[in-house]
């Protein structure tokens, strides 16, 4: 598909397209066009754009990531599509493990996702390094990225069925995982476990957006693009007074001032 440069909404179509692709291979659940399509729908009212709040929220999820013992990044199959390569390159700043955990398991999805996110690793390792980072160490800090989630060997208390399993070095034992499109049950399971989780989901009604301990209200792959920039900069101690609720009031109003001031853009 062609886009031209130009095209005020080139980047989501990009993005669309990416999901059709994927799903005419077989890493996505069937639901996931229709996920995309709730997600779309809210981005379009943010304005296709990383809002301030978000930036804050951005920021205080890679501060408690790098604070974390245990930080694990969880990815499903529309964020391994989306920002796969960027939530390597995430993980290899923070120096943390990414755990493949999919709500529609199946054995063929599990296969293609941990291959796709295997090619995407040796990509990032020999793409040039980011700003700041030596090439020497780059391909190494790559290599450490471990990759987990083919064999699961614990459950999530709480929940029924494939969606509980994990593993007992990934997400089991962290104590902040960073989940992006999250379902609300495994969100509340994972409060539950004790962890603080962290999620991007661009409706900030939903209840993953409501019980996490962090909310990203944007885009994925806009949301790591934002991270990977903050992880490279100055971090500081996690926020103790942190409050969530003022991130989604926020992002809602964003959203209505859209609506009401404007009649959006085409197409
Ligand atoms: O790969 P699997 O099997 O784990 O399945 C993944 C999906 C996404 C299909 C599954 O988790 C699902 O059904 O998700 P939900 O419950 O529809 O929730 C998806 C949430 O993600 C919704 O609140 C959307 O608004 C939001 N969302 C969708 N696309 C994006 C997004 N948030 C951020 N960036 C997006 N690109």
């Amino acid at each position: 598909m062609t886009i031209h440069e130009g095209h005020p909404r080139r980047d989501s179509l990009l993005s669309r397209q990416k999901i059709v692709d994927a799903h005419k291979k077989g890493l996505l659940a069937d639901s996931a066009l229709i996920a995309h399509g709730r997600g779309e729908a809210f981005d379009y009212l943010l304005g296709e754009r990383t809002i301030p709040s978000a930036k804050r929220a951005a920021r205080e999820s890679v501060n408690r990531l790098a604070a974390a013992h245990r930080p694990v990044i969880s990815l499903n199959g529309n964020s391994t599509v989306l920002a796969g390569r960027d939530a390597v390159k995430l993980a290899a700043l923070i120096g943390c493990r990414i755990e493949i955990n999919i709500f529609y398991r199946t054995d063929s999805r599990m296969n293609l996702l941990s291959q796709t996110l295997n090619l995407m690793k040796n990509e990032v390792a020999s793409d040039s390094p980011l700003d700041g980072i030596s090439p020497e160490a780059w391909p190494q800090m790559v290599a450490d990225v471990e990759i987990l989630g083919m064999s699961p060997d614990a459950h999530i208390p709480g929940l029924e069925g494939p969606r509980a399993k994990c593993c007992s070095q990934g997400i089991h034992a962290a104590d902040t995982v960073l989940v992006p499109l999250e379902d609300g049950d495994r969100c509340e399971a994972l409060i539950q476990m004790g962890k603080q989780v962290l999620v991007v989901d661009l409706n900030p009604l939903s209840r993953t957006a409501r019980t996490a301990t962090v909310t990203i209200v944007d885009d994925i792959s806009r949301a790591f693009r934002e991270m990977i920039k903050i992880a490279l900069g100055n971090l500081s101690a996690p926020d103790s007074q942190w409050d969530n609720t003022t991130i989604l009031i926020d992002a809602i109003d964003t959203m209505g001032k859209a609506s009401s001031t404007s009649f959006g853009q085409d197409g």
